[in-house]
């Protein structure tokens, strides 16, 4: 059975405008709640378009999906980060359980290896023995050097000591797994901000980015994890995983608007190749055309 995308729908309610017309915006602002957008955003964004169409008699329906898209672009920034090899660069991926903080560290590491950086993974999620095994299996298969400690260890003592071997190397990027904590939780807050804390004092300036990963299928609670991290430690850039499934991605937009924060990369799958740099363009024409479920 054959299924319209989200963006397929999107494009055919365009086919419905016939000048500003209430139903019209009505429906697009139910679209676009559809598309993770949430309800917030997604009203601010349709009154301020309804506004330009009533305000510039916009009657064409290529007109208005036009505006649409530039006032959703507007939202959303990319970021690329790329390490001094000389220096000492953390990258820190955070995020709660299961949005895919190790897959995406070996990733990030097989990419920026293969750029020439010196890599190491950190295993800082010394909470389950699996997730330091989980990395270590990465490592090994990449032929890239994992710090590990035993489980249940401090977790910023990995980061430390990861710190240390790679600056004792002459330069180079840690990239530190940590634990998918219940971030809400204040000790746990807290453990994150220590963390925080030992990394950005071991890198060198300005070599230090915190990158919050989230799983574009979770929607809203995407949302809700980016303000909360953000609080608790400041987020640099964010990673969306998963974006290969059903998700809609429209989460990215409301969390560019909220809190201003860039997209680093997008990832498509399991393997180690499925990981790009984010296009923009791109990223809104398939919110709004092309994605296919
Ligand atoms: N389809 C898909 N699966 C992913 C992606 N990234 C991670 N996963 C899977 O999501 C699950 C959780 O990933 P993991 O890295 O262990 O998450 P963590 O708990 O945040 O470290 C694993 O089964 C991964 O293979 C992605 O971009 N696409
Ligand atoms: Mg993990």
């Amino acid at each position: 059975m054959s299924k319209l995308s989200f963006g397929q729908k999107l494009k055919s309610l365009f086919g419905l405008y016939k000048g500003a017309g209430d139903d019209f915006f009505e429906e697009l602002t139910d679209a676009l709640i559809e598309g993770d957008l949430g309800a917030k955003t997604a009203v601010e964004v349709v009154d301020a378009l309804e506004k330009k169409c009533r305000s510039e008699k916009i009657s064409g329906e290529e007109v208005v999906a036009a505006e649409l898209k530039q006032m959703l672009l507007s939202y959303i920034k990319s970021i690329d980060f790329m390490p001094e090899p000389s220096k000492v660069n953390v990258y820190m991926l955070l995020g709660v359980n299961g949005v895919g903080k190790t897959t995406t560290a070996a990733k990030m590491a097989k990419l920026y290896s293969e750029k020439g950086v010196n890599v190491v993974l950190s295993a800082s999620d010394t909470f389950r023995a699996a997730a330091v095994d989980q990395i270590s299996m990465h490592g090994e298969k990449l032929g890239i050097r994992v710090v590990r400690h035993q489980m249940g260890s401090d977790p910023s003592s990995v980061v430390f000591d990861a710190c240390e071997s790679v600056r004792a190397s002459g330069g180079g990027l840690v990239i530190a797994d940590t634990a998918g904590r219940l971030h809400n939780k204040e000790n746990l807050v807290n453990e994150l901000k220590k963390i925080d804390r030992v990394a950005s004092s071991k890198a060198d300036e300005g070599c230090y980015k915190k990158i919050l990963v989230i799983d574009a299928t979770t929607g809203q609670n995407a949302v809700r994890q980016a303000e909360v991290f953000h609080e608790a430690v400041g987020v640099d850039a964010v990673v969306i995983t998963k974006y290969d499934s059903t998700a809609k991605g429209g989460e990215v937009v409301t969390i560019g608007k909220e809190f201003g924060i860039p997209v680093l990369f997008v990832c498509t799958g399991e393997k180690y190749e499925n990981i790009s740099g984010m296009n923009c363009e791109k990223y809104i024409d398939e919110f709004m055309t092309a994605k296919q479920v």
